[in-house]
């Protein structure tokens, strides 16, 4: 048998066996499928880590927590959710990781992003480990007051979970500065304690300054990186981002503070097209109606008419040299990217965990587009969200400018690990890159722990 195809059984022996033990868990096998491929050739080839089952015990959550959410809405009626919180790995840190409020959240979804973030965290240089949690509540529609109930009653289950010292979550799709606010204080109630157990905390309340801006702000400066690595530079260049919450917003703002042209941005209901360009004045109209009215991003073309506005789709054929996914997974397919590649689009940048689904990410990598995964291109958020429990610990706060600088630094830290481990003859693997950096300082840590 050929190498190749040797390697291959290893990889489909394993993932045989960690499919057969997560049943009916796409997401999660998914993301496991993509960092077993690049991580096991590289640990059979390391004498240290072959042998100790490394990655095997990394896919089994260290901990588990699923609860019944009760809580009454305006109309007094009853309603029930489901709460999680999957504490994935803290070999390096205290879990940590969002919580997503959105009404696809299952176990898969949650599993995949915890198991993303053990590699992402692992990146930041930061010492946090791998969680994430959420719930199948739907903040869409609710008034404040049902958000506030629900967050309460979320939070009387899961602080018996958390701790600034064992896990620390964050915020993510449907979870921002509203729902860390109501999820906060119930904590604090119910332990009397002021402590830094969340981040994306108020700037009044021990919150860090750019935690807000720090991933879509972090996909950028990523971007930059990697067009630099080729001698390409951002500014003048047309990009395209899905999203419109808190990622493509700041992502937008970035953009733009660069001198790039950012041609559309999404919401699950449709796109809008502006061809002139986003400035920062349509840019704080979008930030209005996206966090203070919650309206749809529909709503935008009624004040800025020579917008467009589609329906039911997805901004991706819209002729553009960056695409940045910025609203959630598997949103870029194989066919998403072959119109990029038609339109001459030459480097994707994932906001998002996880956006573009493997056949997608191949096909970049086939046509030499430059492409960062979430791991390494979005991980300024928790980045920021480690430097707020520094502070949080510290007792102090950071300018602005200092934060700034230390998440350029993370980021240029975690281009400068995806060159070290991804560099293949003339290109980078930023997959391949990622992955194994962000595996070796996980795997470490465990060998020197023991069998846990
Ligand atoms: P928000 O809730 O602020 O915004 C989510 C955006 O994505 C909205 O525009 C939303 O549209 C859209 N969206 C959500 N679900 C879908 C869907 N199923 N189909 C199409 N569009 C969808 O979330 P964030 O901006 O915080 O998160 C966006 C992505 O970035 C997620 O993948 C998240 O995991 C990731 N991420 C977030 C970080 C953070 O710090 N917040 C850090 C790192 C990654 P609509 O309003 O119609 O639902
Ligand atoms: O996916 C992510 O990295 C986040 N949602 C942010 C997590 C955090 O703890 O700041």
């Amino acid at each position: 048998m050929s190498n190749f195809n040797s390697m291959k059984k290893i990889i489909n022996q394993f993932l045989s066996k960690v499919s057969a033990r997560n049943q009916n868990e796409p997401e999660f096998m998914q993301a496991v499928t993509e960092v077993a491929e690049n991580v096991i050739p590289y640990i059979v080839k390391k004498d240290i880590y072959y042998g100790q089952n490394i990655l095997l015990r990394m896919v089994e959550p260290e901990r588990v927590t699923s609860f019944r959410v009760a809580w009454i809405d305006d109309k007094e009626e009853i309603q029930v959710n489901r709460g999680y919180r999957v504490q994935m790995n803290s070999a390096i840190g205290p879990y940590k990781g969002g919580l997503r409020f959105h009404p696809s959240v299952n176990l898969s979804i949650l599993k995949f992003l915890a198991f993303e973030q053990i590699f992402k965290n692992s990146l930041t240089t930061l010492p946090m480990g791998g969680g994430k949690g959420g719930s199948d509540f739907n903040p869409k529609g609710k008034s404040d007051t049902e958000v506030m109930r629900f967050c309460q009653s979320f939070m009387s289950e899961l602080f018996r979970h958390i701790g600034p010292n064992n896990d620390v979550p964050a915020g993510d799709i449907g979870v921002g500065a509203r729902e860390i606010g109501y999820l906060f204080g119930q904590y604090k109630r119910l332990r009397n304690e002021f402590t830094g157990v969340l981040t994306g905390k108020g700037i009044s309340w021990g919150g860090s300054l750019i935690r807000p801006e720090a991933t879509g702000y972090g996909v950028v400066y990523f971007t930059v990186q990697m067009l630099n690595h080729i001698g390409e530079s951002i500014k003048g260049k047309s990009v395209v981002i899905s999203g419109s919450g808190n990622v493509a917003q700041f992502a937008a703002e970035k953009c733009i503070q660069l001198g790039a042209k950012v041609l559309s941005l999404s919401d699950s209901s449709g796109y809008i097209y502006d061809s002139d360009g986003l400035n920062e004045e349509k840019l704080d109209y979008i930030k209005l109606l996206k966090n203070i009215n919650r309206a749809r991003i529909s709503e935008f073309i009624k004040k800025y008419p020579k917008t467009t506005y589609s329906p039911n789709s997805k901004p991706w054929n819209i002729p553009c040299s960056i695409a940045l996914p910025c609203a959630t997974q598997n949103e870029l397919l194989l066919e998403d990217a072959k119109l990029l590649k038609k339109n001459n689009c030459i480097c994707v940048g994932e906001g998002a965990n996880m956006p573009t689904t493997p056949e997608a990410v191949e096909y970049f990598k086939l046509n030499s587009i430059l492409f960062a995964p979430g791991k390494a291109s979005n991980a300024g958020g928790v980045a920021v969200s480690g430097l707020e429990m520094a502070q949080n610990s510290l007792r102090y706060n950071w300018s602005r400018e200092e934060v700034d600088s230390r998440l350029k630094n993370i980021m240029s830290e975690i281009h400068h690990s995806c060159l070290k481990y991804g560099t293949e003859k003339t290109e980078v693997d930023y997959v391949k890159g990622a992955n194994i950096a962000g595996f070796v300082k996980v795997a470490d840590a465990m060998l020197a722990q023991g069998v846990v």
